[in-house]
């Protein structure tokens, strides 16, 4: 599954949204420096990996209506003899490209092609900081900007990550495949974490656990995983995953494992003993508002809708549960600060538009969760749900009894 021809029709679907006047250029992610002469662990772009298969850093595919081209960084020695050569043959039998160019061959072809073609299509971008994530983002697609202007092509720019997103946010029956199989074995990291429950001293110790499954599965982390216990879960996006279990903690894990390069996403909120007042009332109330969601997936229903309709259960339970004293929607976001649902897929939060209705093939998440500061406990569930041609089919199944 995914092999060649998988890549070739993705290329071929988005060769078939252009004009005949059009060029495509698209590159691969850059390695970048972690430490002294070593590199963080390669994670390549998505576009990218979506059109060719390939897991090689800086190389680029070049293609018109009719060729394709694939354009690789040129290898130091040092490279060579430490990591190996390229593998030609390999890689053309993976991406299903035949043309395969050094760099220098690739600067030549562009030039050609560009007095032949209008338009040239990129994944354009004009930042180089990530303002909200606080991040700097992978070099690679603000430098083959900077080398196409070098090379002054009498080109018109346009930006191809709309076509993509389109292509990427509606799933083939193989690439749901990929993520039922992620999903399968984060399943089997909360089989152990529900096995070895009583035992854990410190999240790491939990940590270690999920690590053990997904490695001996092959598999990695597909975002930085969540082991948040007692207070650390007030934070949605706590990954410090290093601070000592108390026996009364809830244990909020939102983990999810890559295979193929597909992400599963999935939160489950452990506790290693019976839950009661409070805790047990947010618990069950979470998992309710969870259920009706999933309840009014289907083809039509609007992005929009499924917040709007999720907002509005989290508010009534927290009326009911007497967390919100007055009806002051503003108020939510202290208890409920994040969207219930995103795309999933290659990336963790895939590409997608959220301004219109859900359709056939798409994968979201479901995460309902409440974060109550000032009781010191948090709780989130999610699954990962498939939308049917007539509703939805949930492919995430671990059971949510607790305690
Ligand atoms: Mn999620």
């Amino acid at each position: 599954m995914l092999n060649q021809s998988f890549f070739s029709e993705n290329r071929s679907k988005l060769r078939n949204l252009l004009s005949n006047d059009s060029l495509m250029v698209l590159t691969a992610n850059a390695l970048l420096q972690k430490k002294s002469d070593e590199a963080y662990e390669f994670i390549q772009d998505s576009n990218f990996w979506y059109l060719t298969g390939l897991d090689l850093p800086q190389a680029w595919l070049v293609m018109d209506s009719q060729n394709e081209w694939l354009v690789l960084a040129d290898h130091s020695n040092y490279q060579d003899i430490f990591e190996g050569q390229y593998n030609f043959a390999q890689i053309s039998q993976i991406s299903g490209i035949n043309h395969i160019l050094n760099y220098r061959q690739g600067l030549e072809l562009l030039k050609d092609l560009g007095h032949k073609f209008k338009k040239i299509g990129l994944i354009k971008t004009n930042q180089s900081y990530d303002q909200q994530s606080g991040f700097w983002l992978n070099p690679a697609s603000l430098n083959l900007q900077e080398i196409i202007m070098s090379l002054k092509l009498p080109l018109t720019q346009f930006n191809l990550n709309e076509l993509l997103s389109g292509l990427r946010q509606i799933k083939s029956d193989e690439e749901v495949l990929a993520i039922q199989k992620a999903i399968d074995i984060t399943e089997e990291a909360f089989l152990r974490i529900d096995h070895n429950l009583q035992n854990y001293k410190n999240e790491n110790q939990l940590q270690a656990d999920i690590n053990d499954v997904f490695c001996r599965q092959a598999s990695r982390h597909a975002f930085n995983p969540i082991v948040a216990s007692g207070r650390n879960a007030v934070l949605p996006h706590y990954t410090v995953n290093n601070q000592p279990i108390k026996p009364n903690d809830l244990i909020v894990v939102d983990i999810g494992a890559e295979y193929n390069h597909y992400a599963a996403d999935l939160s489950r909120t452990f506790s290693a003993v019976p839950i009661k007042g409070l805790k047990k009332a947010v618990y069950e109330s979470v998992l309710e508002i969870h259920d009706q969601a999933i309840d009014i997936l289907k083809p039509g229903l609007s992005y929009h809708d499924l917040e709007q309709r999720v907002f509005n259960l989290i508010f009534e339970a927290l009326i009911r549960l007497k967390i919100l004293t007055k009806r002051d929607k503003s108020l939510v976001k202290n208890y409920y600060p994040h969207a219930v649902s995103h795309f999933l897929g290659l990336d963790v939060h895939d590409v997608g538009n959220y301004n219109q209705t859900l359709k056939p093939g798409m994968i979201i998440t479901i995460e309902p969760g409440f974060y109550l500061e000032k009781n010191g406990f948090g709780v989130r569930i999610e699954d990962d749900v498939l939308i049917t041609a007539n509703d939805c089919r949930l492919l995430s199944h671990y059971p949510y009894n607790l305690g």
